[in-house]
């Protein structure tokens, strides 16, 4: 062992059977997830924010680097002014920039230009990658990285019964601008955080999730 290396700790070996109940509890836990575009006003505390951005934090990245930045918006004025910035880009691509192709396979969705939630949902948390560092060295696997912390921070927030919606607006330029973030960072998603609105639907599609047999090979 070197000085840059310290013991593993923290780590505990479970039991075969008790791994098999957890594992099981957890998937159905993140198999009860859904996507949701209906939000309550009801506010969420900004401690449980912070803890899942902490979460998220904790993914592996390339080289360690870290290459994110979550910028965790409640302000009404900012969440009114992406609101604004995310319909105007949404009714050029509903309007004539998607293929037909994509607008297709978006139908059973039932999305379209308007985007009230951005207002009504308590949290936005807009997931900056950032393809170099503060002193500008390179960054490694971005997309990779930002990728599993994003899907650590939804885990995160779904864990407590929060709900969530991975929006894209496309381009998203105007969420660095708004959230005065520097032109080495590239707008990633924007996650939609808060309770499901009373009458909140999902589309049926949603439900239909790939078996173990269409999404894995097993060389044993
Ligand atoms: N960004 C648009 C279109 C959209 C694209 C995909 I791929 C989706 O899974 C859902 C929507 C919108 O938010 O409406």
């Amino acid at each position: 062992m070197t000085d840059a290396h310290v013991p593993l700790t923290g780590y505990a070996v479970i039991p075969e059977a008790e791994m098999t109940e957890r594992l099981e509890d957890f998937r159905a836990l993140m198999a009860s997830r859904r996507t949701i575009r209906d939000f309550a006003e009801t506010p969420v505390p900004r401690a449980l924010i912070e803890t899942a951005i902490r979460t998220a934090g904790t993914a592996p990245s390339g080289a360690n680097q870290q290459p994110w930045h979550f910028v965790a918006i409640s302000d009404p004025a900012t969440k009114r002014a992406i609101r604004d910035a995310a319909e105007a880009e949404e009714r050029e691509f509903y309007g004539g920039r998607a293929s037909d192709e994509w607008l297709d396979a978006l139908a059973p969705l039932g999305t379209d230009a308007s985007k009230p939630f951005l207002e009504t949902a308590p949290w936005l948390i807009a997931v900056f990658a950032q393809r170099t560092g503060e002193a500008g060295e390179k960054h490694y696997y971005v997309n990779e990285s930002v990728g599993l912390a994003t899907g650590m921070l939804i885990t995160a927030l779904h864990s407590v019964g929060l709900g969530t919606l991975t929006h894209t607006p496309a381009p998203m330029t105007f969420l660095r601008d708004i959230c005065g973030r520097p032109a080495r960072e590239k707008p990633f998603v924007l996650l939609v955080v808060g309770y499901p609105g009373e009458s909140c639907t999902v589309p049926r599609k949603a439900l239909q999730k790939k078996g173990l047999d269409e999404i894995a090979t097993i060389l044993e």
